[in-house]
């Protein structure tokens, strides 16, 4: 789900890094779903916005594993690396 949060299509990022435009895009997604503003994206954090994004069928099970397969060191936050990450590599496994 991670390449829908920035509209990114298939491919976007087939040549390896995000380009500058591609790089805020991340970033603006990244500082819409950290609602506290505090660098990181907590789980209620995410729940909130998967919610008002694609409705309340989405189970907060599937939020956790996707916090989960993101967090990278294990604080149980998403950092703005660890969230930029798992959105390059959402979108180039599309491709
Ligand atoms: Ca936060
Ligand atoms: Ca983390």
């Amino acid at each position: 789900m991670w390449q829908s949060i920035g509209g990114f299509e298939s491919g976007a990022f087939a040549g390896g890094d995000p380009d500058d435009d591609q790089e805020k895009s991340i970033q603006k997604a990244f500082g819409s779903i950290d609602i506290d503003g505090d660098g990181r994206i907590s789980g209620d954090e995410l729940l909130h916005w998967v919610t008002r994004g694609w409705g309340p069928n989405e189970a907060s099970e599937d939020v956790a594993k996707l916090v989960t397969a993101a967090d990278g060191d294990g604080d149980g936050f998403i950092d703005y690396a660890e969230f930029r990450g798992a959105v390059v590599n959402a979108v180039s496994s599309l491709s």
